[in-house]
């Protein structure tokens, strides 16, 4: 926690640009806008239950105003926010097939920006946490337009990588690789002010985050990690506890505060998606960066996340992100399960693994 400092999140951008001597003030107000746009969205998402006395998508508003759907105006408003102020090259959403040009009468920059407008959209109806995923790079190409190429760069080359996750409050958290600085929205100020100074997750945790429900698409060294933390840990007297969300922000906020583990692993039985769910680009880089910096790990279960070379815009990747210790154990499980088999892993204590 910050211990009553009062810093707003311009501030903190302002002074960390300073630790980056060769910074021209560009990437300082990239994140700025980014911080506009995000306030701009929480807005919205506050007054999302209101949408059946407002209007639905598709009608028209009291004013006569095309109503838009909250996923159409989290997309719209960071493009809007974002493609003027000439710090960036090209764009990349999880909304949007392509990459995303900035138009030709703005000029361009050196920073390529992708996100995923708002994680979780299923979870709006129900009053539950989503978020939006921001990842910045610096352009590798030459030439002034930013290329596919130029979105397609592994997680190790990360500039900066944030989150908002409008939830009970909003927050902002993100990293320019000197840690990892978390900001809550005072909604009568309309400033986020850093309420979570260098996070660090704790390096091990007592929750396990998993949709469950895909028990049987699992791989087995899965299944027996899962059933591994459901045994009893003689350090708590009780097995892990299970927290799914089913938003990603949400459930790799928590487990950044919290310590754990989160899961999305190989869907390898779904032939719609045999190499997980989530986005390699708009969800498990920036996630990697985070929780990497705050001093957990992130990794498929057999490769350290950030050192991917990207294929495809919207490639999916297994996930598995959060305490080290438990993304350790997790890996070995994948590592050995397979020899030993998972009634040889099971038995021994969670954190713990035999042999
Ligand atoms: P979305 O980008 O369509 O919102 O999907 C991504 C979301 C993540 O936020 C979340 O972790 C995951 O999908 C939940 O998936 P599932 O419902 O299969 O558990
Ligand atoms: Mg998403």
């Amino acid at each position: 926690m910050s211990g009553g400092k009062i810093v707003t999140i311009q501030r903190h951008i302002m002074e960390e640009q300073s630790l980056h001597p060769e910074a021209r003030g560009d990437f300082t107000r990239l994140l700025w806008d980014l911080v506009v746009a995000g306030k701009m969205i929480a807005r919205e998402v506050r007054k999302a239950g209101l949408i059946d006395i407002l209007g639905q998508a598709g009608y028209q508003n009291v004013q006569g105003e095309e109503v838009q759907k909250l996923d159409e105006y989290a997309e719209k408003t960071i493009f809007r926010a974002m493609d003027h102020g000439g710090h960036l090259c090209v764009m990349g959403s999880e909304e949007v097939p392509d990459i995303i040009p900035i138009p030709e009468k703005f000029p361009k920059g050196h920073y390529v920006l992708l996100y995923d407008p708002l994680d979780g959209s299923s979870n709006i109806d129900v009053n539950v946490s989503v978020g939006t995923i921001f990842s910045v790079y610096r352009k590798k190409t030459p030439g002034i337009d930013g290329t596919l190429d130029d979105c397609l760069q592994p997680g190790t080359e990360l500039v900066a990588a944030g989150y908002i996750v409008y939830g009970s409050s909003t927050m902002l958290v993100y990293t320019t690789g000197h840690g990892v600085h978390g900001f809550t929205l005072d909604p009568s100020m309309g400033e986020f002010l850093l309420s979570h100074e260098n996070i660090r997750i704790p390096p091990r945790g007592k929750i396990y985050s998993i949709n469950e429900g895909n028990y049987n698409f699992w791989d087995d060294a899965t299944r027996a990690y899962v059933k591994h933390v459901k045994q009893m840990d003689p350090s708590t007297g009780r097995p892990y506890s299970l927290r799914y969300i089913g938003t990603l922000v949400a459930d790799a906020h928590r487990t950044l505060l919290k310590g754990g583990i989160f899961l999305y692993p190989m869907d390898y039985k779904d032939p719609k998606r045999p190499q997980g769910k989530l986005r390699l680009l708009y969800e498990a880089n920036p996630m990697a960066f985070i929780i990497e910096q705050a001093g957990g790990a992130a990794t498929t279960g057999t490769q350290r996340i950030r050192e991917i070379q990207p294929a495809a815009l919207h490639q999916r990747v297994p996930l598995i992100i959060g305490s080290a210790d438990e993304v350790r154990l997790y890996e070995r499980f994948v590592r050995e399960g397979s020899s030993t088999g998972p009634s040889a892993l099971a038995g021994t204590p969670a954190g713990q693994k035999a042999g």
